[in-house]
Order: C-alpha cells, then structure tokens, then sequence
C-alpha cells in the first residue's frame, strides 16, 4: 500500500506537538509570517544592483535612477540567479575533484571503480599505458581543476553530447568556456552599467547553466562515480521510519559525498558499534537527507530518512543525535532548533557555517578521524536523549534506488530483442517508445517548496504520467517523495498503464528510476544524448521533457537553464521570478527554441502542468509520425 501524502502531512503534525511542546518553530510557521511574500521581489521587478538605489518599477516609475527598464532589471536577476546556482554545483564538482586529486592506494579516499576512471582518461588524452592507477586519477583530477579555469577553449564533456547540438551551441555561442569564467562573465554582464538587453542575458544564462551540466556537475557526478562506484540498483527504504528508536541515529545531510561515505564507513566498524552498545544504543543507524541522502542510498543502501521539506522533522522526532551537515538546502533553521533537543548539530565546511552547530572541519587529509569524531559525538550524545520526546513516526517504504545511465543501459537489455536490438545501448527503450508501449520520458527533479503542498506534486504528477505509460527518471528530492510514499517499489508497476506495467515487469524496474542528487541530472543529459545517437534523432525531436514541480534553489534554475540549452522542454510549478517582464517571459517561454529547440513552460495548476506535458510528449510523437 502506498503511503499518502495526507499521511506525510498528519506525521509532520505530529511531530509539531512534540514542537509546540518545547517551543520550537518550523518553517510552517515562518512562512506565514512571511506571506504574503514581496510582489517586487517576486516578479524580478527589484533592482540592488547599485547603491542609488535599490530601485523598484511600476507603472509610475518604469525605469530605475540609471534608466534600466523593466526587462533589463528582470533578465539581470534572472542571470544573477542562475549564475549563483551554477557556481554552486560546479563548486561541488570542484571539490570532488579535489577529493580525486588526493586518491591514494592507501588514502582515506581510493579509486574504486577504475574502468571508469581510464574510460574518462582516454576520452581526455591522458596517457593511461602501463600507468599506476593513482597516477591516472591524479592527472585526471588536475586536468579537470584546470577547466574551472583554462584560459582557452570549451569544456571537454561538450563533446559527449551528439553532433547536432555541438553545432547548435557553437552557431548561438552557447558553448561554456572555463566554469568560473561563465560565472564571473554573468556577474560582469550584469554589474550596473554593462548589459540590460534580455538576450544577451538570458543567452548568458543558458551558457552558465551548460557550464554546470556539462561541466562542473558532470565532473562532480563522474569522479564521485569513479572513488565511491557507480550506482547500480539496491535496495533501501525512505521516510522518517527508517529512523531507530534503539539506536543512535545519525543523519547525514547536504550534497558532497566525501563526507557522507566517511561517516557511513566508520559507523559500519564493529569498533563503533561496540561503543554504542556500551552507552546503551543497540547499534546505529544512518540515514539521509536531501541529495547526500540520495548519494548513499544509490551507492551503499542507506535508508533516506527523507527531502528538503522534512530536514526539521529528523530533529523533531527527538531519537536524532546528530545531523551532520556539508554544504546547500541547510535549514540555518536547524541551529536553534537543534538546541531544543539533545540533538547535536554538526557543520562540517567552511563554505557553510551556521550558529547553534558545532562545526568540525572536515578535510579529505583528515577524513577518517574527522568521521570518528563525528559518530563518537553523536554516540556519546546517546545518553542525553529525553525519552518523553522521542516520538519516530512509523512510515516507510521499500525502494529500489541506483539506475545510473551504465544500470539503465544494463536493465534494458532484459527488454531487448535479442534477434534484432544492440545489446547495451538504448535501443531497446527507442523501440518501447517507437512501438507506444512507452509513450515517452519525463525527468522529475528539484526541490520542495512550502508555496506547493510538499511533495504533492511531485507525488501527483508522477503517479499520472506512468498510469499514462510515460516512464520517469527522478533525481534530488524529487526521488525521495517518489521513494517515500513508495513509486520506487517495483510494486508500483500496478498503477502504470499496460504498456509500462509490462515492461517494469520484464525489466524489473519500478516505473519511477531513481538516478542520484541533482548534481547527477547531467547523467539525465548523457542519457537523452545516447538516445539521440542510438536513434539518429536530435535530443529535441524524442518524446521526453523535464520537470521541477516544486523547485525552489538558484541550483535549480541552472538546471532548468542547461536542461532546455541540451535541447529538453521544461515545465516548472514555480515561476522563476521573471513575471514582471514579458519580454523575458517570451524569451524563456518561446525565444530560446531558436537556439537550442527547446524552452520552458511554467504552470502553477499541477494537474494542468501534467496535462501539458502529456500534450508536449504526444505532439513529439506526432512530428516523428510514430
Ligand atoms: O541539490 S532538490 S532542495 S537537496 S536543490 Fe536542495 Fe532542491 Fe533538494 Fe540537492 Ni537539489
């Protein structure tokens, strides 16, 4: 039986009385405070780019003091915006390259899947002959830092993408050069006086947003890949159940995975255990949050306690002794509200530090003692827990989690023709789509926001898509709504139409495929580009569209900008504060299809927004004849 969202929703209530009882707040109650929420902000229509003002436009007063008009101060916010969430996965990326940098056969951190490792040397030139393997991971690592910031050229993964596109972004100049050269482009383009042309802008937005996909984010995803494995299908469990009231329960929460595999490693040590034990515990459990959560769960099984919208919950349930935190989507929240518990609060990187946590710099050098520390804080915190607070509601659902590209590939073969179709390549899914067993793809992905009842939409939309035969790839905390109330089940075939249910069947999938944190949507885009290949079709003309229902992070609209740059329509249930303009509404709505043949559609109905791509896919569908 699937789990509801009213049941998410009255579990949450739930731990609010426990809330309510030691005077905790909760965003529930801090955004009515702060509803309603700045129209000017809203709309993209506020300009603080200078100091002569900040300058707001209406009707009365249409330009700001240097004479900025309304869709130049939109498109500027818009870049400034995107820019922000590019820098910030690609950063990500960049620490795991650093993470690669420092590999070593008897390191804290190893090469764990080596095929993988010289697949990607090769593809760079780098000599891998007779090569130590460490020597390998460290000129790849040192070759990708330097395309954070190499004075000449593209980024090198541009090349993956099929030839089609390649040409696109060339004719537009939409190719990404140095990742930190597109960031700090887009905050030059828009310091006060340079551009306020919404093209330029939004071009430049795209440009940065295919600097993270197809850079930053994709090295992030490739070496992480390369030094914790890649993914392949196992099985877990997701939602606040998964949590222990016998054991001492950490939770790893954020996005780096050189943290969390740390902590998941050390507190597997029988040494660890025997330690809990002796403060009482029976063992421990970790268990996740956001995209970190997905990182473990998709490499290691490790339950997912939950998504963005859930973060205050994990301390509410009173069994937490400790949430560990690296970096993005952390509740500073969690600070003071952590101290109304014993909950410890442990922050981890200089790139996020936040009152109320005790912080404990994490380092690849230092790893291992940093992780020891960690859990022996929280093991020692055991005893401090107040057991007239402990309350773990009992919802959890199985999931079957880690549909890399590579497991993808792999899986199809169970669909293949073996008289006819190429085994690992796509082309069995091609078939399923040709034949209208499968009508098409959507990639569910993004956030939750308290302005969307969290998790419904998701929930919704992906629930009518399959009984619509549309398969779905998720990923970031769309994939744990989906794992939470139990679409990741393969159990879940049953709510598919025919043509799904059987090939979930034949497959053994689910019909909801889970494939990493949001940093791994640029497997989604190497998924859409073999499809494109092994179907001699451009990425534009398949039957597969994107969405973020509930989407709510700067990271987000990088997303969305390098998904619609690689050529996928895009359909968001937030509207990305551009409404002020309809010049940049048209551009992002319509204009950007004569670059990349694709663009964005933005519908705050979530049942219209699940019609209009259902509409979207059928009209591909149409166009190829099929
Ligand atoms: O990068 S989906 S709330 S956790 S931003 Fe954050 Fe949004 Fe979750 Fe991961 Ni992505």
């Amino acid at each position: 039986k699937m789990t509801t969202v009213e049941e998410l929703e009255a579990a949450t209530d739930r731990l609010l009385e426990t809330g309510a009882k030691v005077g905790a707040d909760a965003w529930q109650f801090r955004v009515k405070n702060q509803t309603p929420h700045c129209k000017f902000g809203e709309t993209g229509v506020c300009c603080k780019i200078c100091t002569m003002g900040p300058c707001r436009v209406t009707k009365k007063s249409p330009r700001g003091v240097c004479g900025c008009d309304v869709h130049g101060i939109v498109a500027r916010n818009f870049l400034r915006f995107t820019a922000a969430g590019s820098a910030t996965h690609s950063d990500h990326g960049r620490e795991i390259c650093n993470t690669l940098y420092q590999t070593a056969e008897d390191g804290n951190y190893k090469v764990k899947d080596p095929e993988k490792l010289l697949r990607i040397a090769k593809e760079w030139e780098i000599d891998t002959e007779g090569r130590d393997i460490y020597d390998v991971a460290h000129d790849v690592a040192y070759t990708a830092l330097t395309e954070y910031g190499k004075p000449f050229g593209t980024q090198r993964f541009l090349k993956r993408a099929p030839k089609h596109t390649q040409e696109l972004w060339e004719k537009n100049e939409l190719a990404p050069h140095a990742i930190d050269r597109e960031v700090s482009r887009s905050l030059h383009m828009t310091h006060m006086g340079c551009s306020s042309k919404p093209a330029p802008l939004i071009k430049q937005s795209i440009r940065s947003g295919l600097a993270d996909g197809w850079g930053g984010s994709m090295m992030g995803t490739e070496f992480s890949d390369v030094m914790f494995g890649t993914p392949k299908p196992i099985d877990t469990e997701a939602n606040l159940g998964v949590m222990s009231e016998e054991n001492v329960n950490i939770v790893v929460h954020g996005h780096d995975p050189s943290l969390s595999e740390m902590i998941c490693e050390y507190a597997d040590d029988p040494k660890m255990i025997a330690y809990a034990k002796e403060k009482g515990a029976k063992g421990i459990t970790v268990s996740g949050i956001c995209c970190t959560s997905n990182e473990v769960a998709m490499r290691r099984g490790v339950p997912m306690a939950g998504n963005f919208l859930q973060q205050e919950n994990i301390v509410l349930t009173g069994a937490c002794e400790a949430i560990v935190v690296d970096v993005q989507c952390i509740f500073p929240a969690l600070g003071p509200l952590s101290k109304c518990f014993h909950t410890k609060f442990v922050t981890t990187s200089p790139v996020a530090q936040m009152p109320d946590s005790d912080f404990i710099r994490f380092d690849a050098k230092t790893a291992a003692e940093n992780a020891k520390e960690i859990i022996k804080m929280a093991i020692d915190n055991f005893e401090n827990r107040k057991p007239e607070l402990v309350h773990i509601p009992k919802l959890k659902q199985k999931a079957t989690v880690g549909y890399s590209t590579e497991a993808i590939v792999k899986v199809l073969d169970g669909v293949a023709n073996t008289q006819v179709d190429e085994m690992g390549t796509t082309k069995p899914l091609i078939e399923c789509i040709t034949s209208g067993v499968i009508r098409g793809a959507v990639a569910m992905v993004g956030c939750n926001n308290p302005k969307i009842r969290p998790d419904y939409a998701h929930v919704e939309l992906m629930k009518k898509l399959i009984a619509n035969d549309i398969i779905i790839i998720s990923s970031g905390c769309s994939a744990q709504a989906a794992a939470k109330v139990g679409l990741m089940d393969k159990r879940a075939k049953d709510l598919c139409g025919a043509g799904l249910k059987r090939v979930c069947e034949l497959a053994d999938i689910p019909p909801v495929l889970h494939m990493g944190s949001c940093v791994d949507i640029s497997r989604m885009v190497i998924l859409a580009s073999s499809l494109a290949k092994d179907s001699g079709l451009n990425i534009s003309q398949l039957p597969v569209v994107g969405c973020a229902p509930e989407w709510m992070s700067e990271k987000a609209v990088s997303i969305g900008n390098y998904v619609v740059g690689t050529g996928i329509d895009t359909f968001l249930g937030i509207d990305p504060c551009v409404s002020g303009s309809d010049e940049v509404v048209d551009l992002l709505t319509g204009g950007t299809k004569d670059w990349v043949e694709a663009s964005f559609t933005v519908e705050k109905d979530i049942d219209k927004l699940g019609d209009k791509m259902i509409e979207r896919i059928e009209e591909k569908r149409n166009a190829l004849g099929i």
